[in-house]
């Protein structure tokens, strides 16, 4: 009886579903989508994986096929990646993660990507993969246990490079009085780029230099990028962002009656044994 049911079971499972980070890939994309994140082929997700977690799930000596992506990644040669792809809806992650997911990893001479799983149908990996590995690189140099590069078109927080000014320091303490948790959840703040062309290796090393500092980075009028050691850590991030965001927009434009105060903020990060940055509570010249 039971043999049964777990056939039945595994039979109406998508192909995939029984490896661990692709079934977590398939959920958080899926997540993301519900909340309004990624429209259409909007967002993408990279997820460093160690060969011991790879190795049990697909044979990691067979090469499906390689990508010779427009850039070298010398850095991260032999490094395994679960990323989503080019072109493909968060939508549709979780009906087939095999058509919309793939497993890759990065040769060892870090000149091409050796496809080990998904990406079916010709499918290449996210459009925004410069960005995605220099983030990784530069995030690994500061946190070993670093994992995760998330990116999404967060509603609010596109919204808010609307009408707040694009100032690190300024953007970061609107967002920390939004929500008495923020500046506990982010007190590295926010790292905000110029508006540039998306896809590009130069909008990759402008992120990838905020990334030194921040594990958040915004790109104006377009989205945001989260980073973590986990894939609840980086959405995380960028939902707590997301929601300061989103009380902005509300509260913008009304009469403020009380606020979170800079005490406030100050006992706050005391109290979590976090170190906001400074010149942000305080402000810096300029
Ligand atoms: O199309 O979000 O930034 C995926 C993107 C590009
Ligand atoms: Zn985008």
């Amino acid at each position: 009886m039971n043999v049964t049911l777990q056939t039945e079971r595994e039979r109406t499972q998508p192909a995939g579903f029984d490896i661990p980070f692709v079934r977590e890939m398939a959920e958080i994309t899926q997540h993301m989508w519900k909340n309004g994140w990624d429209e259409r082929n909007g967002g993408n997700v990279s997820y460093l994986l160690k060969e011991e977690e790879v190795a049990p799930y697909m044979d990691i000596h067979q090469v499906i096929r390689t990508i010779t992506p427009a850039f070298s990644v010398q850095e991260l040669a032999g490094q395994y990646f679960i990323v989503t792809a080019s072109g493909k809806y968060f939508k549709n992650v979780l009906a087939d993660p095999e058509g919309n997911l793939g497993v890759l990893r990065v040769s060892a001479d870090g000149q091409e990507l050796e496809v080990l799983w998904g990406l079916k149908g010709g499918a290449n990996p996210t459009s925004e993969l410069p960005t995605h590995f220099m983030s990784h690189i530069e995030r690994l140099k500061i946190d070993p246990n670093h994992r995760v590069v998330m990116h999404n078109h967060a509603t609010h927080v596109l919204a808010m490079t609307f009408i707040h000014e694009l100032h690190e320091a300024r953007f970061t303490k609107t967002l920390w009085q939004m929500c008495t948790e923020c500046v506990v959840v982010f007190p590295d703040g926010v790292g905000i780029i110029p508006w540039m062309m998306p896809g590009s290796n130069e909008i990759g090393r402008a992120t990838a230099e905020k990334m030194q500092e921040y594990h958040a980075v915004i790109w104006p009028q377009h989205g945001i990028f989260g980073t973590g050691t986990t894939i609840d850590e980086a959405f995380g991030l960028i939902e707590t962002i997301e929601k300061a965001a989103q009380v902005y927009m509300l509260v913008a434009g009304h009469d403020i009656r009380q606020r979170i105060t800079d005490e406030q903020l100050r006992a706050l990060a005391l109290q979590f044994g976090v170190t906001p940055r400074p010149g942000v509570i305080e402000g810096e010249p300029n």
